[in-house]
């Protein structure tokens, strides 16, 4: 997606996870720093976030796809053009951690994922007994799983906002924006055109 008359480079982030893991309030609170009655999410929620990136400025949007089972098979509909992935686990709740764990590595086996920074909220902290940032870590296997890109698990409660700025910040610093590549894409052209004009 496009920012028709912004001039600021642009990342599309995707927020994916189990439904009830808290994406929708992950999402509202780093955007209004509230918290908001939620309700299951019936295709998206998208909201553009203001960042830096180094000294320069630059947006984040933000796309909360709903995680119910139903809507799982459309998650794939919104990887084009994605720059990162925020993956949120619901931590108090032990017995879907598998099935969490097995919804992000058929997403991370799409090609269109493939190599882009990954940040898990480990999420729900501040309930007792929730599964630690360490403990999904292991159990996800994600050095092996996630050898080929960046990653980052970071533990929050997003009911509180403890930890949700840092995963963000961790995010912003992470993603590459369109800007780069449109900067990527020049540098390439420029490139091939002026061996054209060497060999001539
Ligand atoms: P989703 O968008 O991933 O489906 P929601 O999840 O953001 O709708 O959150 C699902 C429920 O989890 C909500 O409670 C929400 O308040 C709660 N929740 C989200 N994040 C946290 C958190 O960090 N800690 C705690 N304790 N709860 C959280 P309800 O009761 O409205 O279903």
């Amino acid at each position: 997606m496009g920012l028709k008359g912004s001039r600021m480079p642009e990342a599309r982030v995707l927020l994916l996870g189990l439904d009830g893991a808290g994406k929708s309030t992950v999402l509202f609170k780093l955007k209004y720093n509230e918290s908001c009655q939620t309700v299951p999410t019936i295709g998206f929620n998208v909201e553009m976030i203001d960042a830096k990136q180094n000294k320069r400025k630059i947006v984040l949007t933000m796309w909360d796809v709903g995680g119910q089972k139903k809507m799982r098979v459309h998650w794939r509909d919104f990887y084009q053009d994605t720059a990162g992935l925020l993956f949120v686990v619901d931590c108090s709740d032990r017995c879907r951690l598998d099935e969490a764990k097995r919804e992000l590595e058929h997403a991370l086996r799409n090609e269109q994922l493939r190599g882009l920074p990954l940040v898990i909220f480990a999420n729900k902290q501040d309930v007792e007994g929730a599964v630690t940032a360490t403990e999904i870590t292991e159990r996800f296997i994600l050095r092996k799983t996630c050898s080929d890109r960046d990653w980052f698990v970071q533990p929050c409660s997003a009911v509180s906002g403890a930890g949700l700025l840092d995963g963000f910040i961790r995010m912003v610093h992470l993603v590459k924006t369109s800007s780069d590549d449109n900067i990527k894409e020049t540098v390439k052209y420029l490139r091939s055109k002026s061996m054209r004009s060497v060999r001539k």
